[in-house]
């Protein structure tokens, strides 16, 4: 190492330790003072034909599901929102947890922004949403992609039909966030597996909303992964491009620079956990309409990325095996190739110029124990709770 850049390492730790960490920049907090009542728990997600699996662990453990918000990052909002009540239809469901539509659109991106800095920078694998608009895949069963937000797709959910739109609550996403916080200060988990955009807008619009959050856990936050993205196939790129973080790079920002007393970001780690031949054959021992729908619907080539994210969430302790807490930040430079991407710090290194959330990262889950978790979901598929 140079001369120069050791001073300049043991100024940043001097003026770190001594003088950063009291300046404000957040260690995690502690949770005790939260009330000994069942966790409460929001799920906000670009729900597909498949994603019951989390509806259905989250019923399965003892959080108290408030509401499932659909996000745009895979396909348009409201197509996410629809797939949600299909879910909680197959196994009557609807009248237990209501659903709420987000935001059409990222905070400033869009499919011909998101397509022009692909040309620059270099197309990724799956571009959910941002991909140009394709009625022949849609009409075989793709979700929406570019167009009119409000378009839908029926071939795409499970049944063929698209369910009543009058079921979706009639407000914001973002407003129903706030209004659960406020009603359960420190008890509400907030699982985001998609884009940040509904969480963003909910830290504008209350600045008291992320600090009375029990825990933000998002699924996304890929670090060191670009290797991956050059010496596999093709799925291997699209396993490790992180789409829900870029979909919406400066909702990411926001969400992951505010104050929640606690942040997880579950990637890497999520990549390890995937069905296999023996566990298809498992599940297809059950027949009901959720194993049905999974049989059909489902991609065995791609990891529970989801699934692993709830997991961690619901039953951290069984679930992580290792993890880190580092202090990260979202690249937002529109011209960055990392545009939408994950920076992390050790907490000598990290930057002075702005308050950066400490999260907790794991390194690796107990793959069998996800599965497990995945597998009974569905297999032995829980009823509304008797309230
Ligand atoms: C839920 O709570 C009940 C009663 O306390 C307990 O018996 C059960 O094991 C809990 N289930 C989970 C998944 O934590
Ligand atoms: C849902 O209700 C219908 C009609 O009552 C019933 O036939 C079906 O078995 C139920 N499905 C589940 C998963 O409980
Ligand atoms: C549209 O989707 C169809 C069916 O999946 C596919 O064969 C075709 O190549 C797609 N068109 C474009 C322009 O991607
Ligand atoms: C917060 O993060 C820590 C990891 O540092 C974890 O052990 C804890 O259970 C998390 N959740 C809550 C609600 O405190
Ligand atoms: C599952 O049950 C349905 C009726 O609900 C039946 O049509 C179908 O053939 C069954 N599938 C298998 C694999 O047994
Ligand atoms: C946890 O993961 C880190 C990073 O891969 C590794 O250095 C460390 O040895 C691991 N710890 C355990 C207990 O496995
Ligand atoms: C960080 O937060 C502290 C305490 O809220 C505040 O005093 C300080 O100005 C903030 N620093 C920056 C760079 O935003
Ligand atoms: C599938 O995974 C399970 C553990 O999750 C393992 O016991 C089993 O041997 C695997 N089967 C195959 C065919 O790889
Ligand atoms: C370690 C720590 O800070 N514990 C605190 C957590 O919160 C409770 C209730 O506010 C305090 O009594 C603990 O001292």
């Amino acid at each position: 190492m140079e001369v120069p850049s050791l001073v300049i390492l043991i100024f940043c730790w001097y003026v770190t330790v001594v003088d950063g960490l009291a300046h404000g920049r957040r260690q995690v907090t502690n949770n005790t003072e939260t009330s000994q009542s069942s966790p409460k728990l929001i799920i906000d997600n670009d729900w597909g034909p498949t994603d019951f699996t989390q509806i259905l662990m989250a019923l399965a453990s003892n959080y108290t599901v408030l509401g499932l918000v659909g996000n745009t990052a895979n396909s348009w909002a409201l197509q996410a929102s629809l797939q949600a009540i299909r879910s909680l239809e197959l196994g009557n469901l609807t009248s237990c947890v209501p659903v709420y539509k987000g935001s059409d659109y990222p905070l400033l991106n869009n499919p011909n922004l998101f397509r022009t800095w692909e040309f620059i920078h270099g197309m990724l694998p799956w571009q959910g949403v941002m991909a140009g608009q394709n009625d022949t895949a849609e009409a075989l069963g793709a979700q929406p992609t570019d167009g009119d937000p409000s378009r839908v797709s029926p071939a795409s959910f499970v049944g063929g039909e698209v369910p009543d739109q009058s079921m979706l609550a009639g407000y914001e996403a973002a407003w129903f966030m706030i209004e659960s916080v406020r009603q359960y200060p420190g008890e509400v988990s907030i699982y985001v597996a998609g884009a940040l955009t509904n969480v963003a807008l909910a830290v504008r619009l209350d600045s008291t909303f992320a600090r009375n959050v029990r825990e933000l856990v998002v699924m996304g936050g890929y670090i060191d992964t670009n290797l991956f993205q050059v010496t596999g196939d093709i799925i291997q790129a699209d396993i490790n491009s992180d789409l829900n973080l870029k979909i919406d790079p400066e909702a990411a920002k926001i969400a992951i620079n505010a104050d929640f007393p606690n942040i997880t970001l579950v990637a890497n780690a999520a990549n390890s956990v995937f069905l296999n031949a023996s566990d298809y054959e498992e599940i297809a021992t059950v027949n009901n309409s959720y194993t049905q729908a999974w049989a059909r619907y489902s991609f065995p080539v791609l990891p529970l990325w989801d699934a692993t994210g709830l997991a961690t969430l619901l039953y951290r302790d069984s679930i992580v095996t290792n993890s880190t807490k580092m202090y990260a930040d979202v690249d937002v430079s529109w011209f960055s190739p990392h545009y939408g991407n994950i920076r992390a710090y050790q907490v000598v290194l990290a930057p002075m110029g702005q308050n950066l959330s400490m999260i907790t990262y794991p390194f690796s889950v107990d793959v069998d124990a996800v599965k497990r978790l995945v597998k009974d979901a569905m297999m032995q598929p829980p009823t509304c709770p008797i309230s």
